[in-house]
């Protein structure tokens, strides 16, 4: 049994993946995300970063397909997504997942390629979200482990993990997809 706090942030997540908001995951809802990206970075098709954004997320959209989808219907139902998850974030593969995770999202956030996240450009990133500009200050704060203004690979990788395991509720990663306390809808 996952413990509540995962639990919750669990669900959060998989309202965030679910882009097109109709309650499953789909391929639509990875496509729809990797849309958002490459047109906000402007990603053209075929180049390495398009390509690496691509292969992580329909790699993991395959994956959900093939070890989530109990009954085939190609959709991940939220119920899918967390008995997936609690058996997959238990295994070895788990640890490859989260590296390929950080990567990416570090290439995604850092336009300026100097392998930081500064928080002008975490506050660009989240326009794809459209989340409020003080919401993703005081997310940012809370990521920024070393007060230096910047989100570095090293932080990312301790908050990520601390998102997916962590069962203390003031582990400064529950905020890594912005703020846990936001109630999830049913
Ligand atoms: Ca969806
Ligand atoms: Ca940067
Ligand atoms: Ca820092």
């Amino acid at each position: 049994m996952l413990n509540p706090i995962r639990e919750r942030k669990l669900r959060y997540l998989f309202q965030i993946l679910d882009r097109n908001h109709d309650g499953v995951l789909s391929r639509q809802d990875f496509e729809q995300l990797i849309g958002e990206i490459t047109k906000m970075r402007a990603w053209k098709w075929g180049t390495s970063q398009y390509e690496e954004l691509h292969f992580f997320w329909m790699g993991f959209c395959n994956r959900l397909e093939v070890w989530a989808d109990q009954n085939g219907d190609g959709k991940i139902t939220e119920a899918e997504w967390l008995w997936y998850l609690e058996q997959m974030l238990d295994r070895f593969e788990a640890s490859y997942i989260q590296k390929a995770f950080t990567n990416i999202t570090l290439k995604v956030m850092d336009f300026s390629q100097d392998n930081q996240v500064s928080i002008d450009e975490f506050t660009k990133f989240h326009q794809i979200y459209e989340t409020d500009i003080e919401e993703v200050h005081q997310t940012f704060l809370h990521l920024d482990l070393n007060k230096d203004g910047y989100l570095t690979k090293d932080e990312l990788t301790t908050l990520l993990n601390e998102f997916l395991y962590s069962e203390n509720p003031q582990s400064p990663g529950n905020w890594f997809w912005g703020n846990p306390d936001i109630p999830v809808n049913n």
